[in-house]
């Protein structure tokens, strides 16, 4: 199997599994109230590309740990995530009617209903985050294996801080503050690095705690994340310059019209291509180290640059 087939096959795969929990973990949608709940299943399912948890996933495999206890970890950063689309797109942040192909959150629901939405979407992940999932080792035996309560508060810490002020809502409000306001390149990079990179990195992070890794282990995946991060968002500005609308499920060409600073507005398209491989070579290179484990977050690593939504 080619390189790009195992990828193709390992995202189905793992989007598959993620996508199971998160069905089995979301309150029900008929909850009451129905709306909320609604309008939280719409986003949540709305076709992501579970990036987050799949990465959090290939983290703790790369490190040799077991998937299932860390499952709600995963979809909590799925849950965050989603969040985070649903606020940006409001009329007071990005006014975007459109998402992944389908109306907005807020277009659907109403504003009063989608900031709620967002809302019990981020508390919900804190549910998730403390909660231990039980898994069975033997049927016959009934075993239950819990994350230890100190992995489990080391997660939670570092999915709270790379989510909050200090990390991606601290980016999106520099962003907010300074994005029209011509920021430099090292302006551009610290508001990425907290409002994209952040909870990428984290979610990396996440999975070799989880797995319990050294601490040499946990650093070179925490500069891999980083890399990472900030790999995302330049690829998705390149997208929003010669990217597929059709294949984006949104408009093309937004960030040139509303007179954004970019990574291509600022270092024209070729070097914010360049300045692409750079970040996904460091990436990889953080983590030779690894075995054929890290096979996942190495070819995941060039997906990023190939991406095509
Ligand atoms: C409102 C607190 C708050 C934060 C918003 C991340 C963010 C902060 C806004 C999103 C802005 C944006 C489009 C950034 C580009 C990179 C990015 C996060 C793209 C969307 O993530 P994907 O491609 O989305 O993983 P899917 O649809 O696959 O889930």
């Amino acid at each position: 199997m080619n390189n790009e087939d195992f990828l193709e096959a390992y995202l189905s795969d793992r989007q598959k599994i993620v996508d199971e929990a998160l069905q089995r973990y979301l309150p029900d949608e008929n909850n009451v109230p129905h709306d909320l709940h609604n309008a939280m299943h719409y986003s949540v399912f709305a076709g992501g590309k579970r990036i987050r948890p799949i990465l959090c996933l290939a983290a703790l495999e790369a490190c040799g740990g077991d998937m299932a206890p860390a499952m709600p970890v995963a979809c909590a950063l799925e849950l965050i995530h989603t969040y985070s689309l649903i606020h940006d797109d409001l009329p007071a942040m990005d006014n975007d009617d459109f998402r992944r192909g389908k109306p907005t959150s807020h277009k659907v629901f109403g504003e009063a209903l989608a900031i709620l939405a967002g809302d019990a979407l981020l508390t919900e992940a804190f549910v998730l985050l403390s909660r231990a999932e039980k898994v069975r080792l033997a049927a016959e035996k009934r075993l239950a294996v819990r994350l230890a309560a100190e992995k489990r508060l080391a997660v939670i810490q570092e999915i709270a801080s790379a989510a909050g002020a200090a990390g991606m809502v601290g980016g999106q409000a520099l962003d907010i503050r300074t994005g029209k306001n011509s920021p430099d390149f090292e302006g551009l990079q610290c508001i990425h690095r907290l409002k994209t990179g952040a909870l990428i990195a984290v979610a990396v992070k996440a999975g070799a705690i989880l797995a319990g890794a050294n601490d040499d282990k946990i650093q070179s995946l925490n500069v891999y994340g980083s890399h990472l991060g900030i790999a995302f968002q330049i690829s998705d500005d390149i997208l929003n310059v010669e990217g597929d609308s059709r294949l984006m499920g949104k408009q093309t060409g937004s960030d040139v019209a509303s007179g954004k600073v970019t990574y291509p507005t600022l270092l024209g398209l070729e070097n914010a291509k360049a300045k692409l491989v750079e970040h996904v070579e460091s990436a990889v290179a953080a983590i030779e180290a690894f075995d054929s484990r890290a096979l996942p977050l190495r070819v995941i690593a060039r997906y990023i640059m190939e991406r095509k939504s």
